[in-house]
């Protein structure tokens, strides 16, 4: 298995048990962000990204982040997610385009998804404009930056606060 990374929480255990947990998730090459192509994606890191995700957070809400660069692997943690997580935002990569097994998880999955793209998909090359993961999305959030990370957790929060 390829390596995969987890950005651990600062949240104690005590008040992990009581959130719900949101699962962002990045697909291939997001662990390269900010170390190559600016002009395409910026000088920010994912890391960046999961710092903005967790500012988004509501109380009763924390942030479990991953980046793989394995499609298997992505597959798992979507699976994972139908015990351990409301909701679920993803950074397929290049396996938006390709992935019918990323949909197909996802498609087994019961909250809220929200797939976020940095930069804007439909302004790119032709093979970008397509993604199997919007199939099963409740929303896309494409161009906006690191700060799309951010604007995905907070729909999902209020969504599952009632708002
Ligand atoms: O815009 C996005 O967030 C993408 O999901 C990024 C993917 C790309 O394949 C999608 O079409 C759109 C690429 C991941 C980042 O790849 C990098 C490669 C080199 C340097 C920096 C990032």
């Amino acid at each position: 298995m390829g390596q995969s990374k987890v950005y651990r929480a600062k949240a104690t255990n005590r008040a992990r048990a009581m959130s719900q947990t949101i699962y962002v998730l990045n697909g291939p090459n997001l662990n390269m962000l900010g170390l190559r192509q600016p002009e395409l994606y910026g000088s920010r890191t994912l890391d960046d990204a999961i710092d903005l995700a967790r500012a988004a957070c509501a109380d009763g809400f924390e942030i479990h982040a991953v980046q793989s660069n394995w499609e298997g692997q992505l597959v798992d943690w979507i699976h994972e997610a139908r015990e351990k997580a409301v909701g679920i935002v993803i950074n397929p990569g290049a396996y938006s385009h390709t992935s019918v097994a990323l949909l197909d998880a996802l498609n087994c999955f019961d909250g809220p998804v929200i797939e976020v793209h940095v930069s804007n998909i439909h302004a790119r090359e032709e093979f970008r404009h397509f993604s199997y993961v919007s199939q099963r999305a409740d929303g896309v959030i494409a161009g906006l930056g690191l700060e799309g990370y951010g604007a995905a957790v907070r729909y999902i929060c209020d969504s599952l606060s009632g708002g």
